[in-house]
C-alpha cells in the first residue's frame, strides 16, 4: 500500500516539476494527455503508427498565446520560442532515462491529406487545455483560439489532466464569417466524426494567412 502511495506521489511530483519547467520558460498553457485514450486519432502516417503507441504513453502539451512576444512577432518566432521550451522538456526527460518525441508546431507528414504526425488539436483537447470549437480550432478558457500548440511525447509515467466540455453554445461566428465558406455547421460535443464534414481544406485560405475563424471567436483574448 505504502509502495503504491509513494509511486503515485512520485508521478505527481514529476508532473509538477515538468509543468513548472515549462511555465518557467514563459509558456502560458501546459497539460498532459494519455495517448492511449486517443488511439485511433487521424495521423499523417498511414502505414503503421503503432511505433508511437508502443513507445510513448503520454503527451505533454504546451500552448503559447499568439501575441505574447509582442504584436509584431511572426508565427515563425512564436514557433521557435515554443521549440526551445519543448527541447528543455526533452532534455529533462532524457536525464531521467526517457526518450521523447516532439510534435512540431507546423510539421505535416502527409502534405496531400494535410495531416500532421499527430493532430496537436487532439492532444491539446486530451490534455484538458480547451475544447474543439465549431471552427475545429481548440478554444481555451484563458485565450480562446489565439494560441499555438507544440507537444512532447514520453514514456515517463505522468498525471493526466481532465478534458473541458464544449462551450460554443449558441455561437456560430466562425462559420458565418469565414470568407471562403470553408466551414460547415456540424452538431458535435467532443469532435466531429470526420474533418471533411466540417472543413473543406481546398477552400480554406489558412495557407495565405487567413485567421478570421480564429480572431472572430468571442473567447479570443489578446494580451495587449
Ligand atoms: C495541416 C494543417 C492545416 C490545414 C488543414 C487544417 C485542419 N483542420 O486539419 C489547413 C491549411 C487548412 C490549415 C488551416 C489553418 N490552420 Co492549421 N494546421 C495544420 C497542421 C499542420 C496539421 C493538422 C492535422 O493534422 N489535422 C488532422 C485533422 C484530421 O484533425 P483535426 O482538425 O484536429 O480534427 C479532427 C480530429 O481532431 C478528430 N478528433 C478530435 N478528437 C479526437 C479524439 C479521437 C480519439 C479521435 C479518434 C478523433 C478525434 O475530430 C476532427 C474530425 O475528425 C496543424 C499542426 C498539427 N500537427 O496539428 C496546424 C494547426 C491545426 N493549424 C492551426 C491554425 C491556427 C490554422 C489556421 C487559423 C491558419 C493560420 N493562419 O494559422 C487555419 C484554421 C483552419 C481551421 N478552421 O481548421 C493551429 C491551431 C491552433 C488552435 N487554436 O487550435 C495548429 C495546431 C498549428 C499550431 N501549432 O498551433 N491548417
Ligand atoms: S482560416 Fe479563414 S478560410 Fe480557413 S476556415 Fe478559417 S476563416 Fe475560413
Ligand atoms: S467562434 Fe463561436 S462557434 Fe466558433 S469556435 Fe468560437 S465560440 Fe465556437
Amino acid at each position: 500500500m505504502d509502495a503504491r502511495k509513494n509511486q503515485s506521489n512520485l508521478i505527481s511530483l514529476e508532473t509538477q516539476r515538468i509543468k513548472n519547467l515549462v511555465r518557467g520558460n514563459g509558456i502560458d498553457l501546459v497539460g498532459v494527455a494519455n495517448l492511449h485514450q486517443l488511439e485511433g486519432m487521424p495521423t499523417g502516417i498511414h502505414a503503421n503508427s503503432s511505433f508511437i503507441y508502443d513507445n510513448f504513453r503520454f503527451a505533454i502539451v504546451l500552448g503559447a498565446q499568439l501575441d505574447k512576444l509582442g504584436r509584431n512577432a511572426s508565427g515563425a518566432e512564436v514557433s521557435l520560442f515554443m521549440e526551445k521550451a519543448a527541447l528543455e522538456v526533452m532534455e529533462y526527460l532524457e536525464q531521467k532515462g526517457f526518450p521523447g518525441l516532439i510534435i512540431h508546431t507546423e510539421d505535416e507528414y502527409d502534405p496531400n491529406e494535410r495531416l500532421g504526425l499527430l493532430s496537436l488539436k487532439v492532444l491539446a483537447k486530451g490534455a484538458g487545455l480547451g475544447w474543439q470549437g465549431r471552427s475545429l480550432l481548440i478554444i481555451s478558457p484563458e485565450f480562446g483560439s489565439v494560441h499555438r500548440w507544440i507537444a512532447v511525447l514520453t514514456g515517463m509515467d505522468l498525471e493526466t489532466d481532465v478534458p473541458i466540455p464544449n462551450q460554443c453554445g449558441d455561437c456560430f461566428l466562425c462559420i458565418d464569417k469565414c470568407p471562403s465558406e470553408a466551414l460547415t455547421l456540424v452538431d458535435f460535443d467532443d469532435h466531429p466524426p470526420n474533418r471533411a464534414d466540417v472543413l473543406d481544406i481546398q477552400k480554406c485560405l489558412g495557407d495565405d494567412g487567413c485567421t478570421v475563424c480564429l480572431v472572430v471567436c468571442p473567447w479570443a483574448k489578446w494580451k495587449k
